[in-house]
């Protein structure tokens, strides 16, 4: 049996109960096959399958706290830091009541390989809890912050371990959680990323995963003789990534035409109006019903369906497995060229292969939604010197950042004869960076 179906078969025996880490790890592990078999003695003999499958330490603690009505509430909460050979963890916060250990490995096992790719010393980490933001006042949202932050802060730290936000973690929690990780700790130090302006954190990082993204699409488009000009583009999601992908996206002269949240999604021919998004979203924190209320024009539909309407370029940016083997179908069928995750894992396994299989540029989410990443890592190094760096300056680092991101995944795919494949180009860029690190450590 080949190394990599081996360490699959004891990967899927000892995470029976984790569909989504199986699923990352099976496409990461074989799209992975030529460059283990070229090298299958050194890896075999170092375990390098076997220990970067498996997480350094998973840390799981309870959060109590009490709500409005003077009720103790308990969460389940987690950090998985997954592999520092290349920097110390690092990776988003999910607050959502999906999470559990399975998703924050998942997370975390992607984080490993996104970070490698972002050229920047940063190491793979994830992690969350089961707590549901939604509907919560902000004095709850504090307590859940600082109950949270008053057992995590055991774990992290500038040079230890970098969390920042995710689904359902913004700039409030990040600053409720900083606040009591500096009473408690007593050091002021970029412990967190994505803080706010005032206190340590970097311009253009709430903007960085989506705007990447874009930077990141124009590339491939103009690798392909193609540009972002007039381009129709499908979007889903209503949070921080989709907002500026959607802000990007119209900058550079396409139109977006849909996005979506947990409960519908909306189609507005005219193009989605990003103010108005932004204001229910980020201000009221409001459903999608009130987009198409302030916009006569606008279609709202309950449930699930932005991937019906016809485009050019298809970006998922709400949540895992949220492009199916049938949507995969409806947008070959409408003509889509280019599908790039603004999400983690986004795309179902058998829908990426059915997009790639028909001539759709598919680029995953290690790649495409790096920026994020990639601008905390900056946030980080602004922390370390003391300074701020400008709009105008973040902004150039990251968009040179993608570039090069996409060259590389490009070029690696090249190397080992998968022109095109640019989900196999990432794991093999990211992989490789991360095992000559892991070598050069010795067994750890
Ligand atoms: P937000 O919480 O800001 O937004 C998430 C959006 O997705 C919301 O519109 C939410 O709907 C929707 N959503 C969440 N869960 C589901 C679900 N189960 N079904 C349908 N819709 C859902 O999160 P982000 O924008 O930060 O994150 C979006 C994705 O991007 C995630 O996969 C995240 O891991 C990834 N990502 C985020 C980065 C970042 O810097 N923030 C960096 C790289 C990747 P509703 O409004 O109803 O909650
Ligand atoms: O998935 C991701 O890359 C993030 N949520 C951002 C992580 C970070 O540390 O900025």
């Amino acid at each position: 049996m080949s190394y990599v179906d081996e360490v699959l078969e004891i990967v899927q025996k000892k995470n029976a109960d984790q569909p989504e880490f199986l699923q990352a790890v099976t496409e990461v592990l074989d799209s992975l096959r030529p460059v283990i078999d070229a090298n299958e003695e050194l890896y075999r003999k170092n375990a390098i399958l076997e220990r970067i499958t498996e997480p350094d330490r998973q840390i799981i603690f309870r959060v109590p706290w009490v709500d409005d009505k003077g009720q103790v509430q308990v969460n389940r909460a987690f950090r998985v830091q997954f592999n520092n050979a290349i920097g110390p963890y690092k990776g988003g916060l999910r607050l959502h009541p999906s999470v559990n250990l399975g998703i924050i490995k998942f997370l975390g096992f992607e984080q490993i390989f996104k970070n490698a790719l972002t050229t920047l010393p940063i190491g793979g980490g994830k992690g969350g809890c089961d707590f549901d933001p939604k509907g919560k006042s902000d004095r709850e949202i504090m307590a859940f912050c600082q109950s949270f932050m008053t057992e995590l802060c055991k774990y992290i730290g500038a040079d230890v371990d970098v969390p920042a936000g995710d689904i359902g973690t913004g700039a409030r929690e990040i600053g409720y959680m900083f606040g009591q990780f500096k009473r408690i700790r007593g050091s002021y130090e970029g412990v967190l990323t994505g803080k706010g302006l005032t206190y340590g954190g970097s311009l253009v990082r709430t903007e960085a995963t989506g705007y990447g993204l874009l930077y990141l699409t124009e590339e491939l488009m103009k690798c392909h003789g193609e540009s972002m000009q007039g381009k129709t583009v499908c979007v889903s999601g209503a949070g921080n990534v989709a907002i500026y992908a959607i802000q990007k996206a119209h900058q550079m002269g396409a139109k977006v035409v849909t996005c979506s949240d947990s409960t519908g999604w909306i189609y507005d021919p005219d193009g989605i109006d990003v103010d108005l998004l932004k204001d229910i979203k980020e201000v009221k924190r409001a459903r999608l019903t009130e987009y198409a209320a302030a916009k006569p024009n606008a279609q709202y539909h309950e449930g699930r369906g932005v991937w019906q309407i016809k485009c050019d370029i298809a970006l998922p940016c709400a949540t895992q497995n949220e492009l199916l083997l049938e949507d995969a179908k409806q947008l070959v069928a409408n003509g889509c060229k280019a599908v790039c995750e603004g999400a983690n894992m986004p795309t179902t396994l058998d829908a990426t292969k059915y997009l790639q299989e028909n001539g759709v540029w598919f680029v995953g989410g290690k790649a495409a939604n790096a920026g994020g990443v990639a601008t905390s890592a900056l946030e980080m190094s602004q922390n370390s010197e003391r300074l701020s760096w400008s709009f105008e300056e973040v902004d150039a680092k990251l968009k040179n950042i993608m570039v090069t991101i996409y060259h590389n995944i490009d070029d690696a795919a090249k190397r080992y004869g998968a022109e095109g494949d640019y989900v196999a180009g990432a794991n093999i860029a990211g992989f490789e960076k991360v095992v000559q690190a892991m070598l050069a450590q010795g067994v750890c």
